[in-house]
């Protein structure tokens, strides 16, 4: 453990720290403690976000600018532990989005990936790499790492969606890059369902071929697949003790996350069932599509409803309770973690 007061340091030791300053050296010893940690203590807060204060906030946004002002119209979600951070979690940016009727959020790409869990509005979509894919509520579409993206909106309502990026990671190697598009919108170059029929129907090409490199080619993963198989499966199995009942999404490239840097999946939690504790060593978004939940982490107690998004931080205990009968959508660093092998849980 790390004494809460440093111990004074003695004149002749910082006279001999002060002459290695200039050299662009420093003691390790008097860091070390710091460096190397005995477990992960996350500089971050557990929290959520209620989706009934996020909302009109949104709309107001949206008199306020237009999307094509914005690039893209986005309420951050902010750790409160570290406003101005643009951080859900350590590595994660997590959003509310918003697209108005007729409105066009500008082509761009970025080495960053993205997805999306859509929350609201029938008639927007998004085009990535060339295909069009409308998004409804609960769809899961992702924007792999360069792959030319825009969205917009063709119905006379607003489209909400919550965005996840692993634009920290990136930043921490330095490696970020963006262009934009010459043009407002892409051309498209294949057809609507083109990635799914090759892809999301248990078949594939028959030459090796991925499009999007370690990123799954199925860029919408749709609700309407998702959630019959998610209660097909809870309806024969009694619920992990942990975990609930919990599908992850795939790539079916591989058989391994749908992304190569953040995991994403889906639970759901029978009325009255709760999770027993667990911690684990990745940052963690929620994003509740049905009914609430409580969640308890690091002793603190949060109840989320319907679009209501939690941010849990590394190494905290973690219990999750169905108050009302809930699915809910998940994403983390995980996926990167594992790459690295540094991911690591533990169950009570
Ligand atoms: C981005 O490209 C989108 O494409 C949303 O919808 C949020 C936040 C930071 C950087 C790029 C989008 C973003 C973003």
């Amino acid at each position: 453990m790390q004494t809460a007061t440093a111990p004074a340091i003695p004149a002749n030791r910082q006279k001999f720290y002060d002459r290695l300053s200039p050299k662009a050296m420093a003691p390790l010893w008097e860091v070390l403690k710091g460096l190397v940690p005995e477990q992960p203590k996350s500089k971050f807060a557990p929290h959520v976000w209620k989706f009934a204060e996020a909302r009109p906030l949104l709309m107001e946004a949206g008199d306020l600018l237009t999307a094509e002002e914005a690039e893209r119209r986005v309420l951050v979600l902010e750790n409160p532990a570290m406003p101005g951070g643009s951080r859900i979690t350590a590595t994660m940016y997590a959003g509310y989005q918003l697209i108005m009727p007729g409105e066009i959020a500008p082509a761009h790409r970025h080495t960053a990936s993205a997805l999306r869990m859509v929350l609201e509005g029938n008639g927007g979509y998004t085009a990535v790499a060339g295909e069009l894919t409308e998004m409804k509520r609960g769809d899961l579409v992702i924007t792999p790492a360069m792959t030319w993206h825009d969205h917009g909106q063709k119905e006379q309502k607003p489209v909400i969606w919550v965005d996840g990026l692993d634009l920290h990671m990136v930043n921490f190697y330095e490696a970020a890059f963006m262009d934009h598009f010459n043009d407002k919108t892409q051309i498209m170059s294949k057809p609507q369902g083109h990635s799914d029929a090759m892809f999301g129907s248990g078949l594939g090409p028959m030459q090796p071929f991925s499009p999007f490199g370690q990123t799954s080619p199925i860029f919408n993963y749709s609700f309407s697949k998702a959630r019959p198989a998610l209660m097909q499966v809870a309806g024969a199995n009694p619920p992990d003790a942990h975990l609930g009942h919990a599908l992850r999404y795939v790539n079916p490239q591989d058989g391994g996350w749908a992304m190569p840097t953040i995991a994403t999946w889906l639970t759901h939690l029978p009325k009255g069932f709760e999770t027993k504790a667990m911690r684990s060593t990745d940052g963690r978004t929620i994003v509740v599509l049905e009914g609430e939940i409580t969640i308890e982490a690091d002793g603190k107690t949060f109840t989320a409803g319907e679009s209501d998004v939690a941010g849990i931080p590394s190494w905290v205990w973690t219990k999750v309770r169905a108050s009302k009968d809930a699915i809910y959508f998940s994403f983390s660093d995980r996926a990167a973690q594992e790459k690295l092998g540094i991911y690591r849980e533990e169950r009570k």
